[in-house]
């Protein structure tokens, strides 16, 4: 893959309310997002809003021009992710922390994901402000991935969301 770009295409991809949406609007300038208030009775239990398009976001690393666009959560909308995904450079995929039943119930989301096509990427391990949250050591044990390649994450603080979209430029970068 050539290193002469001037802008990268990444994916803020991963289960219902990990942290997506947050994600994208903690980065990036320019948000735009696709919110709606919940309509199932149990999903908004979790959260009142959800994304049903995509979140969109522009920001730079290192020089480099970078457009995320965050994935919708419920799985009745994955046909999103195949359309968003066209061009992408590579992916964030946050796993929801907070139990591990969270963190197991992300596993099949990341299948799913795995399943568009090989593309370079990085699991960010969200809600580590939670206590008893899962670490990013069990989740890479978990889920068969380097640990190099499983990052903490606290979604709302800016250091911390910048750390991981870093990583993932990195990445990228190094083909
Ligand atoms: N405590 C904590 N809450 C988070 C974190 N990331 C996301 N949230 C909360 O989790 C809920 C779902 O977040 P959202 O960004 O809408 O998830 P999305 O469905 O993946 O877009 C919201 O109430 C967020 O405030 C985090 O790192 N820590
Ligand atoms: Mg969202």
């Amino acid at each position: 893959m050539s290193t002469q770009r001037n802008y990268l295409k990444i994916l803020v991809s991963g289960p219902y309310a990990s942290g997506k949406t947050t994600f994208v609007k903690t980065i990036a300038s320019n948000v735009l997002t696709t919110e709606v208030p919940v309509s199932s009775s149990y999903e908004s239990q979790i959260k009142r809003y959800t994304t049903v398009a995509f979140d969109y976001g522009k920001t730079s690393v290192d020089g480099v021009d970078v457009y995320l666009f965050g994935t919708p959560g419920q799985t009745r909308l994955q046909f999103m992710w195949r359309v968003l995904s066209t061009g992408m450079h590579g992916y964030i995929f946050i796993v929801d922390g907070t139990s591990m039943l969270h963190v197991m119930r992300s596993r099949a989301v990341y299948d799913y994901m795995k399943s568009l096509g090989e593309y370079p990427h990085i699991l960010a391990v969200s809600k580590q402000d939670l206590p008893g949250s899962v670490k990013p050591n069990i989740v890479a044990q978990l889920f068969g991935i380097k640990q190099e390649n499983v990052m903490p994450l606290v979604t709302y603080e800016r250091n911390s969301a910048y750390a991981v979209l870093k990583r993932i430029v990195e990445i990228i970068k190094r083909g």
